[in-house]
């Protein structure tokens, strides 16, 4: 859906804006290079089911431009951080979350973050509790 010129484009502004960081496993999910089950693609940003689902439905919000992580989002960054909540509940609607669900972003170490590409999980199709662990 991303022309090999969109890509090129996103990895200078990438470079340009956050220097650039270690590639993760998202770069090759965005890149196609590694099989995904993804829900939703535009040319800003990715949705696909995580590997390991801690609910009936958990997937990923993902921006294609690799910050890694939510603390080293810059103010210009604003606009693409509501893009991916907004396709974050809109995909929680399509996936039949009537009910409610629980977004998170994990940050750093005492976040449990492994995976240094920023990404948004959405749970749902259980009842969640509260605090998390
Ligand atoms: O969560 C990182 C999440 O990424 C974790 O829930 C597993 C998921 N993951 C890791 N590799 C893949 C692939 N290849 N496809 C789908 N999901 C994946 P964190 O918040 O960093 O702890």
């Amino acid at each position: 859906l991303c022309s090999r010129r969109d890509e090129v484009s996103l990895a200078e502004e990438a470079s340009r804006m956050y220097g650039s960081p270690a590639p993760t496993i998202f770069s090759k999910v965005i890149d196609k290079s590694l099989p995904a089950d993804i829900i939703y693609e535009d040319e800003k940003c990715l949705a696909f089911r995580d590997i390991t689902p801690q609910a009936p439905v958990h997937f990923l919000v993902i921006p294609k431009v690799q910050i890694p992580r939510i603390s080293a989002a810059r103010d210009g960054d604003a606009e693409l951080l509501g893009h991916l909540l907004l396709v974050a509940k809109n995909e929680a609607k399509k996936e039949g979350l009537s009910e409610g669900y629980r977004v998170v972003i994990n940050d750093g170490p005492h976040g449990a973050q492994s995976v240094y590409h920023l990404h948004i999980h959405v749970l749902g199709g259980r009842q969640m509790t509260w605090p998390p662990g």
